[in-house]
């Protein structure tokens, strides 16, 4: 394909936005029946159709405890604090900001590991680097709904005695390369269920474990830590989830291997046009991926343009993209100055380099390969995108049409 990009004067690739994600929703009318049932009854928090959704989640995952929170950092934060657990929380810097932040409300002290350059998830020897004495927890992220090595990291904390957590945010439905699935690892993993994930309920989140004392303990911390008597026993907070949410997770459970089916599709294709670009590369994925986010690795001086000026000249083509995650973690203003500033320099190149690119499972074919020929078009026209750019990028960013 050939043409103008939109950032030197041609027309959109699109006449409007396509969103970088979108939840996969219905509305049948037995399901809006449901939601009537829930308000007639009056019973609208943690009642049945949480358990419901717990113990279909709990088949579904293969694992014998699950809890359904009200979002995932709360779940973090709650399972953090069950731990019971003082100092060092290892985690990588290159995640969301809630990983380390549930960390930070626990009272621990975040102790920054690497990321694998093209896996984009926890690099174990970085964290067996970190892992010491004053380690009270050692937390994965399957980052873009790629699993982490849980095998290689369960060692390193086993080695120190010390407990693994993950953060599943990205993940729920994929699966290890052992083929079990995501959320029957570590001592226990933990779901966002949000707009943006592969399975959602609008807000909420999963704990899962197969450590009955833990799930007893998580139940009550959602309870404000009250057991049933109350009689507090310990500070918990109010984590629970809604009825309407549990409805929505019961509706889209059964249709979520389909919707990964389609991201799957969806990512092949992607990867099939995009590859043979020079400076586009793919996160390396292990076993099932949700391609909770389908991320592409700019190397400038191949590409041409940098991750920054390809995603202001896809905004240009009416393509919204997001620069997951950057800053990372150790640098942003809320953890700078914590601590020696660590050296993590797959860390720096990923939150560099990274851009998360459109993906939704009812997105269509066609959409797909607007983006891909947008990107196409831009890296023939790299040469003369960075001239422009380089010279005058605010004077370019005010021309792009607002999506
Ligand atoms: N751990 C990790 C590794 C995480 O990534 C996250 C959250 C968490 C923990 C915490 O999970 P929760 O406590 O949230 O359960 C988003 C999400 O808000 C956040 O949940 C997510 N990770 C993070 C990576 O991204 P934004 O601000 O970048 O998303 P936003 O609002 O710009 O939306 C992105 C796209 O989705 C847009 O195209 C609009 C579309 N969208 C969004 C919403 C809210 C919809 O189509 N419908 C919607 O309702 O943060």
């Amino acid at each position: 394909m050939s043409g103008t990009p939109a950032i030197l004067g041609g027309a959109p690739t699109r006449t409007t936005e396509l969103p970088v994600a979108r939840p996969t929703l219905h509305s049948e009318a037995g399901m809006l029946r449901e939601f009537q049932d829930v308000l007639e009854s009056g019973m609208l928090t943690n009642g049945r159709h949480v358990s419901r959704f717990e113990r279909d989640v709990a088949d579904f995952v293969g694992v014998e405890n699950v809890i359904a929170v009200s979002n995932c950092t709360t779940g973090l934060l709650m399972l953090l604090k069950c731990l019971g657990r003082t100092g060092d929380c290892v985690l990588p810097s290159f995640t969301f900001m809630a990983t380390a932040h549930a960390a930070a409300w626990a009272g621990l002290r975040p102790a920054w590991a690497d990321s694998g350059p093209r896996t984009c998830t926890i690099d174990p020897a970085s964290a067996r680097d970190l892992v010491d004495r004053r380690t009270a927890v050692l937390v994965g992220v399957h980052t873009f709904g790629s699993p982490c090595d849980t095998a290689e990291l369960e060692q390193v904390a086993a080695e120190h005695e010390v407990p693994f957590i993950v953060d599943a945010a990205h993940a729920f439905g994929g699966r290890y390369p052992d083929g079990s699935r995501v959320g029957s690892a570590a001592l226990a993993e933990v779901f966002s269920l949000s707009p943006t994930k592969p399975l959602t309920t609008g807000e909420g989140g999963l704990i899962t474990t197969n450590d009955a004392a833990l799930a007893t303990e998580l139940r009550t911390a959602r309870e404000y830590g009250n057991p049933g008597d109350y009689d507090s026993r310990f500070a918990g907070l109010n984590g629970r989830l809604t009825e309407f949410a549990a409805l929505l997770g019961l509706h889209n459970l059964p249709r979520l291997p389909a919707v990964l089916d389609s991201r799957r599709t969806l990512a092949a294709r992607y990867r099939d046009r995009l590859s043979g670009i020079p400076g586009i590369r793919f996160q390396q994925t292990t076993g099932e991926p949700t391609f909770k986010d389908l991320v592409v690795l700019v190397d400038r001086e191949e590409f041409g343009i940098d991750r920054d000026q390809l995603a202001l000249s896809l905004h240009a083509e009416r393509v919204s993209t997001r620069k997951y995650f950057d800053p990372p973690l150790h640098t942003q203003t809320a953890y700078r100055g914590e601590a020696a500033a660590p050296h993590l320099p797959h860390t720096a190149l990923l939150s560099a380099t990274a851009l998360t690119l459109p993906l939704f499972a009812h997105m269509s074919t066609t959409e797909v390969d607007q983006v891909c020929d947008a990107v196409e078009v831009i890296a023939e026209n790299s040469a003369a995108i960075a001239a422009r750019l380089e010279t005058d990028e605010d004077a370019a960013r005010k021309e792009i049409p607002a999506p």
